[in-house]
Protein backbone atom coordinates (compact mmCIF):
# COMPACT_ATOMS: atom_id res chain seq x y z
CA UNK A 1 0.00 0.00 0.00
CA UNK A 2 1.80 3.63 -0.82
CA UNK A 3 -0.64 5.40 0.47
CA UNK A 4 -2.45 5.82 3.75
CA UNK A 5 -6.76 4.54 3.20
CA UNK A 6 -8.97 7.67 3.56
CA UNK A 7 -12.07 7.34 5.62
CA UNK A 8 -14.82 7.02 2.81
CA UNK A 9 -15.52 4.53 0.23
CA UNK A 10 -17.03 6.18 -2.81
CA UNK A 11 -17.91 5.25 -6.30
CA UNK A 12 -15.97 1.70 -5.90
CA UNK A 13 -18.84 0.10 -3.45
CA UNK A 14 -21.41 1.66 -5.12
CA UNK A 15 -20.26 0.87 -8.76
CA UNK A 16 -20.10 -2.54 -7.56
CA UNK A 17 -23.39 -2.72 -6.20
CA UNK A 18 -25.36 -1.49 -9.73
CA UNK A 19 -25.24 -4.98 -10.82
CA UNK A 20 -23.45 -7.10 -13.32
CA UNK A 21 -21.25 -5.81 -15.93
CA UNK A 22 -20.59 -7.40 -18.64
CA UNK A 23 -16.81 -7.65 -19.60
CA UNK A 24 -16.18 -5.55 -22.80
CA UNK A 25 -19.42 -4.22 -23.67
CA UNK A 26 -20.39 -1.75 -20.61
CA UNK A 27 -21.29 2.22 -21.67
CA UNK A 28 -18.23 4.44 -20.82
CA UNK A 29 -19.34 6.53 -18.30
CA UNK A 30 -16.20 8.68 -18.18
CA UNK A 31 -14.33 9.04 -21.93
CA UNK A 32 -11.49 10.90 -21.17
CA UNK A 33 -9.34 11.57 -24.34
CA UNK A 34 -6.40 9.91 -24.30
CA UNK A 35 -3.36 12.09 -24.60
CA UNK A 36 0.23 11.23 -25.17
CA UNK A 37 3.04 12.19 -22.69
CA UNK A 38 5.37 10.36 -24.02
CA UNK A 39 7.13 13.57 -25.88
CA UNK A 40 6.86 15.36 -22.60
CA UNK A 41 10.83 16.78 -21.66
CA UNK A 42 11.94 16.26 -18.02
CA UNK A 43 12.41 19.49 -16.15
CA UNK A 44 15.54 21.42 -15.45
CA UNK A 45 13.93 22.84 -12.34
CA UNK A 46 14.80 19.72 -9.64
CA UNK A 47 12.65 21.02 -6.04
CA UNK A 48 13.73 18.74 -4.42
CA UNK A 49 16.74 17.64 -2.28
CA UNK A 50 17.52 13.49 -2.86
CA UNK A 51 19.25 12.06 0.17
CA UNK A 52 20.46 8.13 -0.29
CA UNK A 53 19.73 6.60 3.14
CA UNK A 54 20.45 2.77 2.24
CA UNK A 55 20.98 -0.20 -0.65
CA UNK A 56 19.17 -3.34 -1.80
CA UNK A 57 19.94 -5.79 -4.07
CA UNK A 58 17.45 -5.18 -7.17
CA UNK A 59 14.40 -3.82 -4.90
CA UNK A 60 11.11 -3.98 -6.17
CA UNK A 61 8.57 -2.59 -3.31
CA UNK A 62 8.54 0.20 -0.36
CA UNK A 63 5.74 0.25 2.02
CA UNK A 64 5.67 2.29 5.05
CA UNK A 65 4.81 0.91 8.67
CA UNK A 66 2.48 2.65 11.17
CA UNK A 67 5.72 4.21 12.98
CA UNK A 68 7.66 4.81 10.03
CA UNK A 69 10.05 2.76 9.35
CA UNK A 70 9.56 0.95 6.16
CA UNK A 71 9.32 -2.64 4.29
CA UNK A 72 11.31 -3.47 1.14
CA UNK A 73 11.44 -6.28 -0.63
CA UNK A 74 15.04 -7.39 -2.83
CA UNK A 75 13.36 -9.50 -6.68
CA UNK A 76 15.44 -12.16 -5.72
CA UNK A 77 13.56 -12.73 -2.17
CA UNK A 78 14.61 -11.25 0.81
CA UNK A 79 12.07 -8.69 2.77
CA UNK A 80 14.13 -6.43 5.11
CA UNK A 81 12.50 -3.64 7.62
CA UNK A 82 14.40 -0.27 7.09
CA UNK A 83 14.52 2.84 9.39
CA UNK A 84 14.31 6.17 7.36
CA UNK A 85 18.09 6.66 9.07
CA UNK A 86 18.81 3.51 6.71
CA UNK A 87 19.34 0.59 9.32
CA UNK A 88 18.16 -2.96 7.88
CA UNK A 89 17.00 -5.64 9.20
CA UNK A 90 16.25 -9.01 7.75
CA UNK A 91 13.30 -10.48 7.96
CA UNK A 92 13.18 -14.17 8.61
CA UNK A 93 10.55 -17.21 7.48
CA UNK A 94 9.93 -15.84 3.62
CA UNK A 95 9.41 -18.70 1.18
CA UNK A 96 11.64 -19.26 -1.57
CA UNK A 97 10.97 -17.51 -4.60
CA UNK A 98 11.12 -18.18 -8.13
CA UNK A 99 13.63 -15.48 -9.67
CA UNK A 100 14.37 -14.86 -12.86
CA UNK A 101 13.93 -12.12 -14.95
CA UNK A 102 11.21 -9.77 -14.13
CA UNK A 103 9.66 -12.44 -11.92
CA UNK A 104 10.97 -13.03 -8.36
CA UNK A 105 9.64 -11.44 -4.73
CA UNK A 106 7.36 -8.45 -5.73
CA UNK A 107 5.19 -6.07 -3.48
CA UNK A 108 4.74 -5.71 0.01
CA UNK A 109 1.87 -3.92 1.54
CA UNK A 110 0.82 -3.41 5.14
CA UNK A 111 -2.27 -4.54 6.26
CA UNK A 112 -5.22 -1.65 6.74
CA UNK A 113 -5.58 -3.22 10.43
CA UNK A 114 -1.79 -3.65 11.08
CA UNK A 115 -2.16 -2.48 14.54
CA UNK A 116 -4.85 -5.07 15.43
CA UNK A 117 -3.55 -7.57 13.52
CA UNK A 118 0.25 -7.21 12.72
CA UNK A 119 -0.27 -8.68 9.32
CA UNK A 120 1.62 -7.93 5.97
CA UNK A 121 0.66 -9.03 2.81
CA UNK A 122 3.32 -9.40 -0.40
CA UNK A 123 3.83 -10.78 -4.00
CA UNK A 124 6.06 -13.28 -5.43
CA UNK A 125 6.79 -15.64 -8.41
CA UNK A 126 6.12 -18.90 -6.29
CA UNK A 127 8.65 -21.69 -7.69
CA UNK A 128 6.51 -24.88 -9.69
CA UNK A 129 6.72 -27.13 -12.29
CA UNK A 130 7.14 -25.44 -15.44
CA UNK A 131 8.26 -22.34 -13.88
CA UNK A 132 6.22 -19.72 -11.07
CA UNK A 133 3.26 -18.68 -10.41
CA UNK A 134 2.18 -15.72 -9.06
CA UNK A 135 1.39 -15.58 -5.64
CA UNK A 136 -0.25 -13.50 -2.58
CA UNK A 137 0.37 -14.41 1.12
CA UNK A 138 -0.16 -12.57 3.97
CA UNK A 139 1.96 -13.31 7.33
CA UNK A 140 2.10 -11.74 10.38
CA UNK A 141 5.21 -9.80 11.40
CA UNK A 142 6.72 -10.57 14.73
CA UNK A 143 10.07 -8.69 16.28
CA UNK A 144 11.61 -9.77 19.48
CA UNK A 145 15.08 -9.41 20.61
CA UNK A 146 16.54 -7.37 17.94
CA UNK A 147 15.39 -10.24 15.17
CA UNK A 148 12.36 -10.23 12.79
CA UNK A 149 10.55 -12.79 11.22
CA UNK A 150 6.83 -14.09 9.44
CA UNK A 151 4.81 -16.03 11.57
CA UNK A 152 1.17 -17.70 10.13
CA UNK A 153 2.66 -17.22 6.60
CA UNK A 154 -1.02 -18.08 4.24
CA UNK A 155 -0.40 -17.98 0.80
CA UNK A 156 -4.22 -16.78 -0.41
CA UNK A 157 -4.31 -16.81 -3.92
CA UNK A 158 -2.32 -18.63 -6.50
CA UNK A 159 -2.21 -18.13 -9.88
CA UNK A 160 -2.88 -21.21 -12.49
CA UNK A 161 -0.94 -22.15 -14.71
CA UNK A 162 2.52 -21.49 -13.69
CA UNK A 163 4.79 -20.02 -16.44
CA UNK A 164 8.51 -18.78 -17.13
CA UNK A 165 7.29 -15.24 -18.64
CA UNK A 166 7.90 -12.14 -17.53
CA UNK A 167 5.49 -9.09 -16.65
CA UNK A 168 4.42 -10.71 -13.65
CA UNK A 169 2.07 -7.51 -12.29
CA UNK A 170 1.44 -8.49 -8.53
CA UNK A 171 0.81 -5.13 -7.20
CA UNK A 172 -2.14 -4.79 -4.48
CA UNK A 173 -3.89 -1.85 -3.16
CA UNK A 174 -6.39 -2.16 -0.09
CA UNK A 175 -9.97 -0.40 -0.77
CA UNK A 176 -10.25 3.13 1.03
CA UNK A 177 -12.54 1.43 3.82
CA UNK A 178 -10.06 -1.48 4.35
CA UNK A 179 -12.11 -3.88 2.77
CA UNK A 180 -10.59 -5.38 0.29
CA UNK A 181 -7.75 -6.05 -1.42
CA UNK A 182 -6.89 -5.04 -5.40
CA UNK A 183 -4.23 -7.38 -7.18
CA UNK A 184 -2.64 -6.53 -10.46
CA UNK A 185 -1.57 -9.84 -12.57
CA UNK A 186 0.19 -9.22 -15.49
CA UNK A 187 -0.07 -11.00 -19.14
CA UNK A 188 3.03 -13.58 -18.32
CA UNK A 189 4.00 -12.22 -21.91
CA UNK A 190 1.40 -14.61 -23.06
CA UNK A 191 -0.57 -11.69 -24.56
CA UNK A 192 -3.88 -13.25 -25.58
CA UNK A 193 -3.97 -14.78 -22.18
CA UNK A 194 -5.48 -11.31 -21.04
CA UNK A 195 -8.66 -11.62 -22.44
CA UNK A 196 -9.10 -15.09 -21.53
CA UNK A 197 -12.07 -14.91 -18.51
CA UNK A 198 -11.02 -17.91 -16.98
CA UNK A 199 -7.10 -17.33 -16.92
CA UNK A 200 -5.54 -15.12 -13.75
CA UNK A 201 -3.57 -12.96 -16.62
CA UNK A 202 -3.75 -9.52 -17.78
CA UNK A 203 -6.20 -8.85 -14.63
CA UNK A 204 -6.98 -7.05 -11.90
CA UNK A 205 -8.69 -9.12 -8.85
CA UNK A 206 -10.71 -7.54 -5.76
CA UNK A 207 -10.59 -9.98 -3.13
CA UNK A 208 -11.75 -9.97 0.93
CA UNK A 209 -8.20 -9.55 2.95
CA UNK A 210 -8.26 -13.63 3.29
CA UNK A 211 -8.04 -14.23 -0.03
CA UNK A 212 -11.94 -15.29 -0.86
CA UNK A 213 -14.09 -13.88 -3.28
CA UNK A 214 -16.36 -10.86 -2.40
CA UNK A 215 -20.25 -11.58 -3.41
CA UNK A 216 -20.66 -7.70 -4.73
CA UNK A 217 -17.97 -8.55 -7.63
CA UNK A 218 -18.80 -7.75 -11.35
CA UNK A 219 -19.28 -11.70 -12.22
CA UNK A 220 -19.09 -12.57 -9.03
CA UNK A 221 -22.07 -15.48 -9.42
CA UNK A 222 -19.78 -17.23 -12.59
CA UNK A 223 -17.43 -18.61 -9.55
CA UNK A 224 -13.32 -19.17 -10.40
CA UNK A 225 -11.06 -16.62 -11.98
CA UNK A 226 -14.33 -14.47 -13.38
CA UNK A 227 -15.56 -14.30 -9.60
CA UNK A 228 -12.60 -12.29 -8.46
CA UNK A 229 -12.25 -10.25 -11.95
CA UNK A 230 -12.74 -6.20 -11.54
CA UNK A 231 -11.05 -5.85 -14.69
CA UNK A 232 -9.39 -7.50 -17.78
CA UNK A 233 -6.98 -6.84 -20.85
CA UNK A 234 -3.99 -5.29 -18.82
CA UNK A 235 -0.75 -6.18 -20.48
CA UNK A 236 1.90 -5.87 -17.15
CA UNK A 237 0.36 -3.58 -14.41
CA UNK A 238 3.26 -2.40 -11.92
CA UNK A 239 1.46 0.65 -10.09
CA UNK A 240 -1.93 0.37 -8.33
CA UNK A 241 -3.20 2.87 -6.30
CA UNK A 242 -6.09 4.47 -5.16
CA UNK A 243 -6.26 8.61 -5.46
CA UNK A 244 -7.43 10.53 -2.18
CA UNK A 245 -11.19 10.83 -3.39
CA UNK A 246 -11.16 7.04 -3.96
CA UNK A 247 -11.07 6.75 -7.77
CA UNK A 248 -8.90 3.58 -8.27
CA UNK A 249 -5.94 4.66 -10.96
CA UNK A 250 -3.73 1.54 -12.63
CA UNK A 251 -0.31 1.93 -14.72
CA UNK A 252 1.17 -0.75 -17.06
CA UNK A 253 3.46 -1.27 -19.77
CA UNK A 254 2.80 -0.88 -23.19
CA UNK A 255 4.65 -2.62 -25.85
CA UNK A 256 7.09 -0.61 -28.33
CA UNK A 257 4.57 2.55 -27.32
CA UNK A 258 1.65 2.82 -25.27
CA UNK A 259 2.18 2.61 -21.43
CA UNK A 260 -0.71 3.58 -20.12
CA UNK A 261 -2.14 5.08 -16.98
CA UNK A 262 -5.94 3.84 -17.05
CA UNK A 263 -8.88 4.89 -14.45
CA UNK A 264 -10.02 1.20 -12.89
CA UNK A 265 -14.34 0.87 -13.26
CA UNK A 266 -15.37 -2.12 -12.16
CA UNK A 267 -16.24 -4.62 -15.05
CA UNK A 268 -14.67 -2.87 -17.95
CA UNK A 269 -11.96 -4.24 -20.57
CA UNK A 270 -8.91 -2.44 -21.42
CA UNK A 271 -8.23 -4.03 -24.38
CA UNK A 272 -4.73 -5.68 -24.43
CA UNK A 273 -3.99 -7.19 -26.82
CA UNK A 274 -6.50 -6.39 -29.40
CA UNK A 275 -5.75 -2.63 -29.21
CA UNK A 276 -2.43 -0.51 -27.69
CA UNK A 277 -1.50 2.72 -28.56
CA UNK A 278 1.69 1.08 -29.16
CA UNK A 279 3.33 -1.56 -31.75
CA UNK A 280 4.65 -5.04 -31.31
CA UNK A 281 7.99 -5.18 -30.81
CA UNK A 282 8.83 -6.53 -34.10
CA UNK A 283 6.95 -3.24 -35.53
CA UNK A 284 3.66 -5.23 -36.50
CA UNK A 285 0.97 -2.60 -35.90
CA UNK A 286 -1.58 -3.28 -33.56
CA UNK A 287 -5.30 -1.25 -33.86
CA UNK A 288 -5.60 2.07 -31.75
CA UNK A 289 -7.66 2.46 -29.09
CA UNK A 290 -9.84 4.69 -30.84
CA UNK A 291 -10.51 1.72 -33.18
CA UNK A 292 -12.74 -0.25 -30.87
CA UNK A 293 -14.38 2.33 -28.25
CA UNK A 294 -16.00 -0.51 -26.63
CA UNK A 295 -12.45 -0.76 -24.63
CA UNK A 296 -11.65 1.36 -21.79
CA UNK A 297 -8.86 3.75 -23.30
CA UNK A 298 -6.35 4.95 -21.23
CA UNK A 299 -6.43 8.48 -19.46
CA UNK A 300 -2.70 9.26 -20.26
CA UNK A 301 -0.80 7.10 -22.74
CA UNK A 302 3.34 7.49 -23.58
CA UNK A 303 4.64 6.97 -26.94
CA UNK A 304 7.53 6.42 -26.78
CA UNK A 305 7.39 4.54 -23.47
CA UNK A 306 8.41 5.64 -19.80
CA UNK A 307 7.82 1.83 -18.93
CA UNK A 308 5.76 3.06 -15.62
CA UNK A 309 6.59 1.05 -12.07
CA UNK A 310 4.94 2.40 -8.91
CA UNK A 311 2.38 4.69 -8.42
CA UNK A 312 1.69 6.49 -5.58
CA UNK A 313 -0.58 9.82 -4.54
CA UNK A 314 0.75 12.50 -2.49
CA UNK A 315 -1.52 14.29 0.28
CA UNK A 316 1.24 14.98 2.19
CA UNK A 317 2.89 18.72 3.62
CA UNK A 318 6.19 19.16 2.64
CA UNK A 319 5.27 19.75 -0.49
CA UNK A 320 1.41 21.06 -0.48
CA UNK A 321 1.74 22.15 -4.50
CA UNK A 322 1.78 18.14 -4.92
CA UNK A 323 -1.17 17.40 -3.02
CA UNK A 324 -3.65 15.87 -4.98
CA UNK A 325 -0.80 14.38 -7.24
CA UNK A 326 0.40 11.01 -7.67
CA UNK A 327 3.95 9.99 -9.12
CA UNK A 328 5.34 7.06 -11.19
CA UNK A 329 8.49 5.72 -11.12
CA UNK A 330 10.56 5.33 -14.62
CA UNK A 331 12.47 2.68 -15.18
CA UNK A 332 13.36 3.25 -19.02
CA UNK A 333 12.47 7.09 -18.67
CA UNK A 334 14.80 6.71 -15.23
CA UNK A 335 13.18 9.41 -13.32
CA UNK A 336 9.71 10.68 -11.60
CA UNK A 337 6.76 11.69 -13.18
CA UNK A 338 4.12 14.01 -11.90
CA UNK A 339 0.57 13.27 -12.85
CA UNK A 340 -2.15 15.71 -12.17
CA UNK A 341 -5.97 15.06 -11.99
CA UNK A 342 -8.93 16.80 -12.49
CA UNK A 343 -11.04 15.49 -9.75
CA UNK A 344 -13.56 14.12 -12.86
CA UNK A 345 -11.76 11.45 -14.32
CA UNK A 346 -9.24 12.91 -16.22
CA UNK A 347 -5.22 13.47 -15.70
CA UNK A 348 -2.45 14.89 -17.35
CA UNK A 349 1.69 14.68 -16.92
CA UNK A 350 2.31 17.69 -15.34
CA UNK A 351 6.23 17.51 -14.67
CA UNK A 352 8.96 14.47 -14.84
CA UNK A 353 12.62 15.17 -14.01
CA UNK A 354 15.09 13.58 -14.64
CA UNK A 355 17.29 11.01 -11.85
CA UNK A 356 19.25 9.14 -14.21
CA UNK A 357 18.29 5.70 -12.65
CA UNK A 358 15.47 3.37 -13.07
CA UNK A 359 12.76 4.05 -10.78
CA UNK A 360 11.03 0.92 -9.14
CA UNK A 361 8.39 1.97 -6.51
CA UNK A 362 7.44 5.34 -4.89
CA UNK A 363 5.72 5.95 -1.53
CA UNK A 364 4.74 8.89 0.55
CA UNK A 365 5.86 9.04 3.94
CA UNK A 366 3.58 10.73 7.14
CA UNK A 367 5.75 13.64 7.38
CA UNK A 368 5.15 14.02 3.37
CA UNK A 369 8.93 13.17 2.53
CA UNK A 370 8.82 11.39 -1.16
CA UNK A 371 11.24 7.74 -0.94
CA UNK A 372 12.30 6.00 -4.26
CA UNK A 373 13.68 3.08 -4.57
CA UNK A 374 15.86 2.07 -7.60
CA UNK A 375 15.72 -0.97 -9.64
CA UNK A 376 19.35 -2.06 -9.55
CA UNK A 377 21.92 -4.63 -8.43
CA UNK A 378 22.59 -2.29 -5.43
CA UNK A 379 19.74 0.12 -5.55
CA UNK A 380 19.66 3.01 -3.81
CA UNK A 381 16.31 3.97 -1.32
CA UNK A 382 16.29 7.59 -1.77
CA UNK A 383 14.41 10.17 0.55
CA UNK A 384 12.97 13.61 -1.64
CA UNK A 385 12.62 16.85 0.68
CA UNK A 386 11.93 20.50 -0.21
CA UNK A 387 14.81 22.01 -1.55
CA1 LIG B 1 -5.23 -0.61 -22.86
Amino acid sequence: MKTKPSAFLTFIGAAALAGTVLLASAPATVRAASENAGRNQPSADQPFAMASVATFEYPWAIAFLPDGRLLVTEKPGKLFIATQKGEKKEVAGMPKVYYSGQNGLLDVAVSPAFVRDRSIYFTFVEPQRGGGALALARAQLRESGGMASLSGLDIIWRQNPASKGGQPGGVIAFSPDGQHLFLTVGDRQQPQTAQDPDLARGKVLRLNLDGSTPKDNPMAGQGGVKAQTWTTGHRNPYGLAFAPDGRLWLDEMGPRGGDELNLIQPGRNYGWPIVSNGDNYNGTPIPRHSTRPEFQAPVVYWTPVIAPAGLAFYEGSMFPAWRGSAFIGGLVEQGLVRIAFDGKGGAKEAERWALGHRIRDVAVASDGAVWLIEDEAQGRLLRLTPR
